[in-house]
């Protein structure tokens, strides 16, 4: 069994792997349509995927998975280099040639009766400087038409691709579902990424996290730019100008939320029009122009259902309805639907839940698992901005941290400079979320977002954050860090969140324009006015939205000491900030 590639070195690398794993057949992944209908049709045949309604929704299936693989297991996660400081404390680490031969066993024959589809993708618009190519080897079907979603794929990719350009090496098999035998292993030096044991989107879809941000953090850091855990969205203002922003949340945090977001009516009345560029990954580099640039690698969305209604995400939901793999979400039995928590108030009669029994106990159980979700096209988006495709990417204006915090972090505050903005990044807490196996509600340090996926050791991408700034001077965009889930005494939301945190974006847009006032106080810059039109909140709420409590504060300061004492080092301009922070705070 062999394949011909054009590429000299892809084409040596497949045969190897073809040899290693013993599939009885090899597809090539060619991007077509016609291609596409027949895996889905064995997927159905193979009980893979359950078609869904399809005049309600057309081209749609319902996936089951393992109840062991249902989300990122960062235990399992693996950063393979020569020496344990390349990949540092934060990261789990091996020692590259004994992973190598540990792959090398997993791997021996693990496709022995099965078929290998050979899938080029391309994370990045045709025809961009900022776009990369890669190679995922896989024996799942689902995994397959899942990438065919998330990246764009085929013979255009192998034709950008040519004789010699570069790529990264990806190999998947399903195994056996062992959790104790789940490796999801990163070789940043040999740029190979190696998936076994899971089908999970994170673990797997080698696109996404595995390459768009541990492989390319890495490059990213080599090359000058910045590969990032963040959405991009735009901002039309009445004027007709466009201003853009890139945001930063752990998962599970907002980000397909705020990227979507469906301003407020008087908003919409006076002309201002969100439109979305990605929300999840962003690849940011310095154009000629001296400006930071913006694009969104992937091709489609893998996002977090539950939660996610007409009311909450409306731009979401309309993604949905065609072309869409839904994973571990119940199933309405009475027309062959979908369902998840809060996608309505009142659930329907005839569920079936996540592993796809009988929905009963419904008071202490879930319907669909908390991080179900759905993968669905891009295209499909009704607010999916204009340059979705641009080969240029957008310039931005604002980069935005945020996490889950019920009581430090104010609704919104700008750093003082880049350095600060960058300290802000560095040191940002959140509540883990069921986005990654382990408990859920527990604070942890998860610095720009980027805790579960930065490729390399945590010190040297704050001390290449710190760069980036020197090196776009004063073309770096302002840097900003909001709260939507801050609690009150009963522990629910103070802040409506979804379209409402327009008006943080109206605030911000206006700092970045310098027509709004801030006002300076320990932390950062917080608003002098928000513009809280039309919105039934009261004073005491406003209030305690931007309060800094200092005893909080001063536990607080703890936590990131504890962190950053973590680290093998924290660069000088951090340790200064931290020090200004400690100073304002405590006198
Ligand atoms: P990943 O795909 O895991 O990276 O997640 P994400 O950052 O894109 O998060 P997403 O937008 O999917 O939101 C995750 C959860 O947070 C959903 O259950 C949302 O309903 C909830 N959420 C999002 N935005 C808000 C908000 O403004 N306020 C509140 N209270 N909840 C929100
Ligand atoms: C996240 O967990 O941040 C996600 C989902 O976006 S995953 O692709 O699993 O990483
Ligand atoms: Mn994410």
């Amino acid at each position: 069994m062999n394949v011909h590639v054009k590429h000299v070195e892809a084409n040596e690398w497949i045969n190897r792997m073809i040899k290693l794993t013993k599939p009885a057949n090899v597809i090539m992944i060619d991007g077509s349509e016609k291609q596409k209908e027949q895996l889905i049709k064995e997927a159905v045949a193979a009980g893979e995927l359950l078609e869904l309604n399809q005049e309600k929704l057309p081209g749609c299936y319902l996936r089951r998975s393992d109840p062991t693989d249902v989300a990122r297991v960062e235990n399992r996660t693996f950063i393979c280099t020569e020496k344990e400081i390349e990949a540092g404390p934060t990261n789990k680490w091996a020692y590259a040639p004994s992973m190598n031969t540990k792959m090398y066993e997993l791997f021996h024959n693990s496709m022995e009766g099965k078929t290998m589809y050979i899938i080029p993708y391309m994370m990045g618009p045709y025809g961009s400087p900022f776009s990369k190519i890669g190679f995922e080897l896989t024996d799942s079907r689902y995994v397959v038409l899942s990438m065919l979603i998330m990246a764009r794929c085929g013979n255009k990719v192998l034709e950008e691709l040519g004789e010699d350009g570069e790529f990264v090496k990806g190999l998947h098999s399903v195994g056996t579902m062992d959790p104790e035998e789940r490796y999801i292993c990163h070789f940043p030096d040999e740029k190979a990424i190696y998936s076994f044991n899971s089908e999970y989107g994170g673990n797997v879809l080698q696109g996404k996290k595995c390459f768009s941000l541990r492989i390319a953090s890495v490059i990213a850091r080599d090359e000058m730019w910045l590969a990032e855990h963040m959405l991009i969205l735009a901002i039309k203002k009445p004027d007709g100008q466009k201003v853009y922003v890139a945001a930063a949340f752990p998962s599970a945090c907002g980000k397909t939320n705020l990227a979507m977001l469906v301003p407020p009516k008087k908003f919409l009345d006076e002309g201002y029009e969100v439109t979305t560029l990605g929300d999840d990954i962003a690849w940011l580099r310095k154009a000629p122009d001296g400006r930071l640039y913006a694009i969104n690698p992937e091709y489609g969305f893998f996002g977090v259902a539950p939660g996610t209604s007409a009311k909450s995400n409306f731009n979401a939901l309309e993604s949905t309805k065609k072309g869409t793999i839904f994973t571990n979400v119940a199933l309405n039995t009475d027309d062959n639907t979908v369902w998840w928590e809060s996608l309505t108030k009142i659930p329907p009669e005839n569920l079936l839940d996540w592993k796809g029994n009988p929905w009963t106990d419904r008071e202490n159980t879930k319907g669909a698992h908390p991080n179900s979700r759905f993968t669905a096209p891009a295209e499909n988006c009704p607010c999916l901005d204009e340059d979705f495709n641009s080969p240029t990417g957008v310039p931005i204006s604002a980069i935005i941290f945020g996490g889950r915090r019920a009581k430090i972090m104010p609704l919104v505050m700008e750093s003082f400079d880049w350095n600060h903005g960058v300290f802000l990044g560095s040191s940002m807490g959140s509540e883990t979320t069921a986005a990654t196996t382990g408990q859920v509600g527990v604070t942890r340090r998860d610095p720009m977002a980027m805790l579960p996926f930065c490729g390399y050791n945590m010190s040297d991408y704050f001390a290449h954050w710190i760069e980036m700034g020197e090196y776009l001077g004063d073309k770096a965009p302002k840097i900003f860090n909001v709260n939507w889930f801050r609690t009150d005494d009963d522990g629910s939301f103070m802040w409506p969140g979804f379209g409402e945190n327009f008006r943080v974006l109206k605030w911000i847009l206006a700092r970045c324009e310098g027509k709004a006032s801030g006002v300076e106080c320990e932390i950062g810059i917080i608003p002098e006015e928000i513009d809280f039109d039309g919105l039934d909140i009261t004073s005491e709420v406003k209030a305690e939205l931007f309060n800094v409590d200092k005893e909080r504060w001063d536990v607080e300061i703890e936590e990131i000491q504890a962190f950053y004492d973590k680290l093998d080092y924290v660069p000088e301009a951090l340790e200064k900030e931290f020090e200004a922070l400690k100073k304002r705070v405590r006198g």
